[in-house]
């Protein structure tokens, strides 16, 4: 690692997992140091004279460019929170594999970057092309059936649509060079989406003329639908609208009939962050938080909620958003989504002394 992970919590060291304690959320910006870390593989060392970006597939002009190139073009900064479309998961009942986060997978920071649509414009896309690939440099074994034979490489795809609305292909992250666990020298970054679609350590952009079904993309990261005539695996894409809460934290002693300011952030992929309500009650009443700062495309919002504290006992404590397209968050959880989109309700229990 090249920082020192002191203010995070270690949930596996290869890959390199790492968590904010949520609790210790402090402000709209996430600092690097305190940024959670999701790999898949080893992450890859890659010296910039060596690096190249190749954008190939489904275009009239294929073309690469290296690391000062890429810094040359024109840029654009971006604030956008990133999610794991894990986070949550220790909460699932009844458990489920994969990485135990609770609250901190999920971060804000402003990136720099060249947006992927100058790219794209400059290779010209053929007429048939309706998808983007983006291809990580890590690579590795993967272990669900079927297995793919020998190692693969992290990928996803976009429609062609969205590369070209609002992707950042960013080297900056808040005003510090991109580091290496967070996709040194250049990485995808993918406005209003689950973070899996945001590549790391890029090396390749494929356009193709038919969806692309790789293993991130079906096998991983996906989840049934039913909206159409029967169920369908689709691939996740947009953040689910959801609200969490920084402090108390559970388990958290409170002072009783005092004021607690209740803390913490709501986001969604859909729309902006209208609304976040806070209970005491299980859920029975629910009083509106204060959301705070302007609301910034792509970003999370922070709340807070000036709460006189009751007499002794104990409390449970709830918070929902709504966001401006009507989206919020559901009371049960369904295991369409399997082991990702986890935004239902998740109470904080407290005691009040
Ligand atoms: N190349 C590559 N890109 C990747 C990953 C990865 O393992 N390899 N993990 C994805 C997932 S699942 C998440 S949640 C985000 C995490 O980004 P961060 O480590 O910068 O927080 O990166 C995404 N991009
Ligand atoms: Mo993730």
């Amino acid at each position: 690692v090249d920082h020192p992970p002191a203010d995070l919590i270690v949930r596996e060291q290869e890959p390199l997992n790492l968590e904010m304690p949520f609790s210790s959320l402090d402000g709209f910006i996430t600092p690097n140091e305190s940024f959670y870390v999701r790999c898949h593989f080893p992450i890859p060392e890659i010296s910039t004279s060596d690096w190249r970006l190749r954008i190939e597939g489904e275009v009239e002009a294929p073309f690469e460019v290296n690391y000062e190139e890429i810094r040359a073009m024109e840029s654009r900064t971006i604030s956008a929170t990133l999610e794991c479309a894990g986070n949550n998961r220790i909460f699932l009942e009844p458990k489920a594999k994969g990485v135990q986060w609770e609250l901190g997978a999920v971060g804000n920071a402003s990136w720099i970057g060249a947006p992927l649509a100058a790219l794209l414009e400059r290779a010209k896309p053929k007429s048939g092309a309706v998808e983007v690939i983006l291809d990580g440099a890590d690579e590795g074994q993967v272990d669900k059936t079927p297995t793919p034979s020998g190692k693969i490489s992290f990928c996803r795809s976009l429609p062609l649509s969205k590369a070209r609305k609002d992707v950042l292909l960013a080297y900056e992250m808040n005003g510090e060079k991109l580091s290496a666990s967070h996709g040194f020298p250049l990485r995808a970054i993918v406005p209003g989406w689950y973070a899996m679609a945001s590549v790391k350590w890029l090396r390749r952009i494929i356009v193709t003329n038919k969806p692309f079904n790789g293993f991130y993309q079906s096998l991983d990261y996906a989840y049934w639908d039913r909206s159409g005539v029967l169920p369908t695996l689709v691939p996740l894409a947009e953040l689910q609208t959801k609200a969490e809460i920084a402090r108390p934290k559970n388990g958290e002693i409170v002072a009783a009939d005092a004021v607690y300011r209740v803390y913490g952030a709501a986001w969604s992929g859909t729309g902006e962050i209208t609304r976040v309500e806070v209970s005491f009650d299980s859920g029975q009443s629910w009083h509106e938080a204060k959301l705070l700062g302007e609301s910034v495309k792509n970003a999370w919002r922070l709340w807070e909620y000036e709460w006189r504290t009751p007499a002794a006992g104990r409390c449970t404590i709830s918070a929902r958003a709504t966001d401006s397209r009507g989206f919020a968050q559901p009371a049960d959880r369904s295991s369409d989504r399997g082991t990702y989109m986890i935004n239902h309700l998740l109470p904080v229990e407290i005691e009040v002394r």
